[in-house]
């Protein structure tokens, strides 16, 4: 079920430049690898935050507009976790009312899971957030800034 939404979102994704891949395992990346990637965040999805590599739990995340970013998720919970990117949340609806791509809703991990998504930043500086809104996850505090850094 899971594999087959990571499918389907590599099929919608991949024409505006995000592609994710969903495994069990450590991914390998089939697309793209002519691309340079500029950022890799290796980003931890646990109860309730997200934790990049290094960094405290919801940290800031600072990336570049037209840079290309390789998230690399895990989620080493018992729970569901996802991660949209947007903003102006909506929990009633349980997405962001203003998304940073449209062709891109979330990527979900099951416990264990891991991921990789890339995301050609777009040209929309200024303050994004990254949010799971699975159940009441939001409203714990699963949330962190996502600041894009105009062109340079
Ligand atoms: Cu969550």
């Amino acid at each position: 079920m899971i594999l087959r939404k990571a499918l389907l979102f590599v099929l919608a994704i991949a024409i505006v430049g995000i592609l994710t891949i969903v495994t069990n395992s450590p991914t390998t990346v089939l697309a793209h690898k002519d691309k340079v990637v500029d950022q890799t965040i290796e980003l931890t999805l646990s109860d309730f935050f997200y934790q990049a590599k290094g960094a405290a739990k919801n940290a800031p995340i600072t990336v570049k507009a037209g840079q290309l970013v390789r998230f690399v998720l895990t989620n080493p919970s018992k729970l569901v976790h996802e991660m949209h990117i947007g903003r102006k949340a909506n929990t009633k609806d349980q997405l962001y009312d203003e998304s940073l791509d449209d062709m891109y809703d979330s990527v979900w991990l099951n416990p264990g899971q891991s991921a990789e998504l890339w995301v050609k930043i777009p040209d929309k500086p200024g303050e994004w957030e990254l949010g799971c809104f699975h159940e009441e996850h939001y409203n714990a505090g699963m949330k962190t800034k996502l600041i894009i850094q105009p062109k340079s």
